[in-house]
């Protein structure tokens, strides 16, 4: 009864708020999310004509130092001066700064140690050249031209312009100002100004301030300066207008990539006859395709890419953000096209980006490549890496919303047995709380959790539950309460507790920006604290961007109040990412730092990739959905946020028997692997469906954990280099044209090229094969394909077209069992693929699997080399000492030419001979039972 009546209540509760959510069955209720002409700073900043920019470098204030340099910018309209820093940085990485001289207090900066994961270690630069108009330094092998008149840099590696910044003069500063000063009519504080200038500065400067005396054009009030309407929210705006922005030229460059989240293609498109692209973390509903709107996540990192260079910027702002996109290739009309095609023109292709920023400073991170995996490091370097997840993170995840009970649970976990199909972590979602107070249980449906959980645990396994963070404004809810009490909330712009409507009803939401909120929230989850919790418990942070049903847009008012008096305004893209920091640590800290966390989070920023994995949300149980995957995960890749995955069958909506095989089949060569589904949907337990799909899905799953040894040594590279998992072709091949837009198949590391059919009735598909002295062998048929070149795939419906590169050597665990705990001591077998000369090259890494004693020494690092008929497996890094129990115990060469007469071992000067067989038909030499312990150094040679 109680049950009923609360249910009832949470009902009418939700269904006035919820339901413009709830409503549309069909796509995105637009209306709830701004377009730029609805939102005043991007209206204004879109509006810049190009070509006119007011701003000049006075360098007669220059500074340098031995890596860095200092020099005012003077915006000749309205006499304001801004600070420009630059810095020389290590990796070929510069970062240019732009501030107002004098602000009237302080702008908001996100502190170091937050989306980067320190001060940058900075490099020296050296002035190359100086005139009145110009500076020129050396940074490496590039220099940086910083032009006075008009304001421009330019980058320039050899003898090339990479990038230039303000080329379009677009840069705009709103300055901080008193709301009086700001009228139309009002004369401009410039004279006043100019006075003090005259005191201060040198001759250079009182021309350029005499100019700018002169100057009709006085800065103008514009509408939604000081207040911003939308649909029935007003933002106060007390501070004016704030926001920053220039434009960023790519010349030369024809592809740009990243600045994830959005549901779109990988290859970023021109955005001239559409809004710009937009980062600001929202909940958006059923979320369209193929557009700029903004999602759950932000990561303003661009990465430009060429046959020669790569490129990017990381726009360290964490604002609403928006991007315009043009290109002199892709802006070309059909006329024009055709009179190049005449002329035999050679244009150089460029892409010209123009970013802005509701608040906060000019802060751009310039890494300057020249190859993909030096951006990859460059990037990762200022943001860090991806944190080594443990293996059950990324082994198979099932979820629902929701595993209703007890029972439930158990009857999932034994049922997934009973067919034989592997699992590593059972998820519950909001329903299993208390009333949606996180860290409860519903003690009617969970009486004993701690039972229920090391049950799960007992074959190797994991739970999962979600904890988003607003909190139920319940004076008996501990953590409420709590949160209260030490008036941590978000605080409204009169100082009182910020209230809006989420899943509990009425709610607060703790202030993740602040540090101390921040190790309050992470002692939530210690063992006293969070009861019915144990270390087999993980977490799941949803909701985090943060989604507020009564808010404007659907997360907070941009006025509310944070540590430090900063409003959301200016910092709305950290919140998730400090949700999942704050929890990542709280797991962390609950095991003395001994295990790593698992923490999935639905809103993350650039650097989130240090606390867990990331999804892509509400996805549908469509086909277009299942192929946006792709790209969206490759995006997010591209961005430093490799442990990323969709929710596999599609949230909403039912898949079909034959999405859903072929989903499965996607997710299993994606990095994070979770199937999930919405409540109102059918349940869709693989064993569920019928016989031949859950075959074909089993098959899938057991892939995925044969290749676990593989995923784990990628992941352990993304952690120590940096280097994203799944990747782009064009990562691999750089000077590959055809590969720059191809986002339907992709590299899992640099060994596996994976094609999952995403079309409904797909029967096969055109695979194209990177690489023009490269083969590639069917992971199953063993079919050799040549590089170069593209060839038709049969893939009936059990088929994934996935290929081992020639060349190389995947370790893989082919016995698999009930889950990926119960592997770890399980053997090796190394999957040989030999290239065009014979020869193969692979890396092993392992550990514990769970623990954090890999950061002392706890690792094993192999490589492996097959050349001239000799197998040797040697020490990769002499600091990983550990002891493992796993051995090799086959190995099997594709491609080998001829039959072996001999097999022998050598270790530690010992020779034995070895058991293989030989198939003549494929060209495969088995070799059984060399039983080294994968420690060992070890040489076969192959007679
Ligand atoms: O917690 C319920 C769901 C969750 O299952 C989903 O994965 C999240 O993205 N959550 C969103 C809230 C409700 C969405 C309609």
């Amino acid at each position: 009864m109680a049950c009923t009546l609360y249910n009832y209540r949470q009902l009418i509760l939700l269904s006035l708020t919820v339901t413009l959510l709830w409503k549309s069955t069909v796509s995105v209720n637009r209306d709830n999310f701004k377009t730029c002409d609805q939102s005043g700073f991007c209206k204004r900043h879109r509006a810049m004509q190009s070509g006119q920019s007011p701003y000049v470098l006075l360098l007669d204030s220059l500074q340098v130092s031995p890596t860095s340099l200092s020099v005012q910018l003077l915006n000749t309209k309205n006499n304001v001066r801004l600070l420009l820093q630059l810095y020389g940085l290590e990796r070929n990485t510069a970062r240019v700064k732009i501030n107002e001289l004098e602000p009237l207090k302080p702008r908001y900066e996100i502190p170091v140690g937050d989306a980067l994961v320190g001060e940058p270690k900075q490099q020296g630069i050296k002035v190359l050249d100086q005139s009145s108009e110009s500076i020129t330094v050396g940074l490496e092998n590039n220099k940086i031209l910083l032009s006075a008149k008009p304001f421009r840099i330019d980058v320039i590696s050899g003898d090339e312009p990479i990038l230039s910044i303000n080329a379009q003069g677009l840069l705009k500063f709103e300055h901080l100002r008193k709301k009086e000063e700001a009228k139309v009519e009002e004369p401009p504080a410039g004279p006043d100004q100019g006075e003090e200038n005259k005191d201060e500065n040198s001759e250079g400067e009182k021309d350029e301030a005499k100019e700018a005396d002169q100057s009709e054009n006085k800065e103008e009030e514009e509408p939604m300066m000081w207040e911003e309407t939308f649909k029935s929210f007003t933002d106060s705006k007390p501070n004016g207008p704030t926001s920053v922005g220039v434009d960023v030229s790519f010349p030369g460059f024809e592809h740009v990539y990243g600045i994830p989240e959005h549901a779109d293609t990988m290859a970023l498109k021109s955005t001239k006859d559409t809004d710009p692209y937009r980062l600001f973390n929202l909940d958006v509903f059923e979320y369209e395709l193929y557009n700029p709107m903004a999602l759950y996540g932000s990561v303003p990192l661009m990465l430009a890419h060429n046959e020669k260079n790569t490129v990017g910027i990381y726009w360290n702002n964490a604002a609403e953000t928006w991007i315009d996109i043009r290109s002199n290739v892709a802006d070309k009309n059909f006329f024009s096209k055709m009179a190049d095609l005449v002329k035999g023109s050679t244009d150089m292709p460029q892409t010209d980006t123009h970013w802005f920023s509701e608040a906060g400073v000019i802060d751009i991170f310039i890494v300057m490549g020249p190859t993909p995996n030096d951006v990859f490091q460059q990037y990762t370097k200022l943001t860090g890496t991806q944190e080594l997840p443990p293996l059950f993170g990324i082994s198979y995840h099932q979820c629902r919303w929701n595993y209703n009970d007890q029972d439930d649970v158990k009857n999932v976990d034994s049922t997934m047995d009973e067919y034989d199909i592997p699992f590593d972590v059972i998820w519950l979602d909001i329903e299993h709380t208390d009333g949606k107070r996180y860290f409860t249980w519903d003690s009617h449906k969970f009486p004993n959790s701690v039972e229920m959980i090391e049950n799960v645990a007992a074959k190797g396994r994991k739970m999962v539950t979600i904890v988003d963070p607003h909190l139920k404004r319940d004076d008996n809810f501990k953590v409420y309460a709590d949160c209260k009490s030490k008036d941590m909330t978000v605080k409204t712009k009169e100082g009182g507790e910020y209230e809006g409507w989420c899943w509990p009803g009425s709610s607060s939401w703790p202030d993740f920006t602040n540090p101390e909120v921040r190790k309050w929230w992470s002692s939530k989850f210690h063992y006293d604290e969070y009861s019915g919790s144990t270390k087999n418990l993980h977490i799941w942070n949803d909701m985090n961007e943060p989604s507020v049903f009564n808010g404007p847009e659907i997360t907070f008012h941009k006025d509310v109040v944070h540590m430090g008096g900063f409003e959301n305004r200016d910092l709305h893209n950290m919140y998730g990412f400090y949700v999942q920091q704050a929890t990542s640590e709280g797991i962390l800290e609950r095991s003395k730092n001994q295990q790593r966390p698992f923490v999935l989070t639905r809103a993350f920023f650039a650097g989130s990739q240090r606390f867990g994995a990331v999804w892509t949300g509400d996805n549908m149980g469509e086909w277009s959905h299942l192929k946006v995957s792709n790209p969206m995960l490759l995006s997010l890749n591209l961005a430093g946020i490799t442990f990323s995955g969709a929710d596999v069958g599609g949230f909403f909506r039912n898949p079909d028997n034959e999405l859903i095989t072929r989903w499965y089949q996607a997710g299993a060569f994606q990095p994070f692997f979770r199937a999930h589904a919405h409540l109102d949907t059918k349940r869709r337990e693989p064993y569920l469906l019928p016989q031949e799909n859950m075959l074909i899905i089993r098959n899938a799953i057991r892939t995925r954990y044969s290749f676990l040894p593989y995923w784990y040594t990628l992941f352990y590279k993304a952690y120590k280099e940096g280097i994203p998992v799944m990747r782009p072709l064009w990562v691999e091949y750089p000077s590959d044209k055809d590969t720059f837009n191809m986002d339907d198949q992709y590299l899992v590391g640099s060994s596996l090229l994976v094609k999952p059919i995403t079309d409904q009735g797909g029967t096969g598909t055109t695979v194209y094969f990177p690489g023009k002295n490269h083969v590639w062998y069917d992971i199953e048929s063993l079919q050799k394909y040549n590089g170069g070149q593209s060839a038709y795939i049969n893939a009936p419906l059990a088929k994934i077209p996935v290929f081992q590169r020639g060349g190389s050597i995947i370790p893989r665990k082919i016995r698999v069992r009930r889950s990926s705990g119960l592997m770890h001591n399980d053997p090796f077998t190394l999957v040989i693929c030999l290239d065009s000369k014979g020869e193969a090259l692979g890396e092993l890494y392992t550990d514990d699997y769970h623990s954090n004693q890999h950061k002392t020494g706890q690792y094993i690092h192999r490589t492996f080399s097959f050349k001239n008929s000799v197998l040797q497996g040697s020490n990769a890094d002499p600091n990983g000492q550990y002891k493992s129990k796993e051995w090799i115990e086959k190995i099997i060469v594709i491609g080998y030419m001829t039959q072996p007469k001999s097999i022998q071992l050598t270790v530690d000067g010992r020779v034995s001979n070895l058991d293989g067989t030989y198939d003549n038909t494929h060209k495969v030499l088995t070799v059984r039972k060399p039983a080294v312990n994968v420690a060992q150094d070890f040489i076969i040679h192959v007679v």
